[in-house]
């Protein structure tokens, strides 16, 4: 049997992060966490695109362009959508994730989806590198391991 697992031995890639400037003192700490993951795992900063968009709303638009592009091995998309701040919340924090799933399925590269969907503020601080980690790092550690696993099963 062939086993095939991701693996963080040798991280290569270029990679791009779609972040919402909405709520962005939660998707700052996002970025904070995967730009540390990409660091410790060998990726350089000129081999990583920031891509910022006004909301969570329009981050699916933003990965369609990226991946239309073929510059990336992996697209992450970061942001935060909380209940407590807006009337739409489902409909916002919906298209994005079925946008994204989408774009994920129909895609050849793989995109990671750390867009926050909380009912408070207090529960995206959590997630955004206090008591519940940070969603950002974790999202940039599914991007290479997805990457490395796209690698080995190759075209
Ligand atoms: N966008 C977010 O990323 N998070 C939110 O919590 C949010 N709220 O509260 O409304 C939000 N709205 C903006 C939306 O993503 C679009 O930018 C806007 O509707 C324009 O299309």
């Amino acid at each position: 049997m062939n086993e095939i697992v991701g693996n963080f031995i040798e991280c290569e890639g270029r990679y791009a992060i779609v972040a919402g400037r909405f709520n962005h003192f939660i998707t700052d700490k996002l970025i904070e966490g995967a730009l540390d993951v990409f660091s410790r795992h060998g990726i350089s900063d000129s081999d990583i695109d920031l891509v910022w968009v006004p909301g969570a709303f329009e981050i699916p638009f933003a990965v369609g362009k990226l991946i239309r592009s073929g510059k990336y091995d992996s697209v992450i998309t970061l942001g935060a959508v909380i209940r407590g701040a807006t009337p739409h919340f489902d409909y916002v924090a919906g298209e994005c994730a079925s946008g994204i799933a989408r774009l994920n399925v129909e895609s050849d590269i793989p995109i990671v989806f750390g867009v926050l969907t909380t009912d408070t503020i207090e529960q995206a601080i959590e997630r955004a590198g206090s008591k519940a980690g940070n969603k950002g790092a974790d999202a940039a550690m599914t991007a290479l391991e997805m990457v490395s696993i796209a690698r080995q099963i190759g075209d």
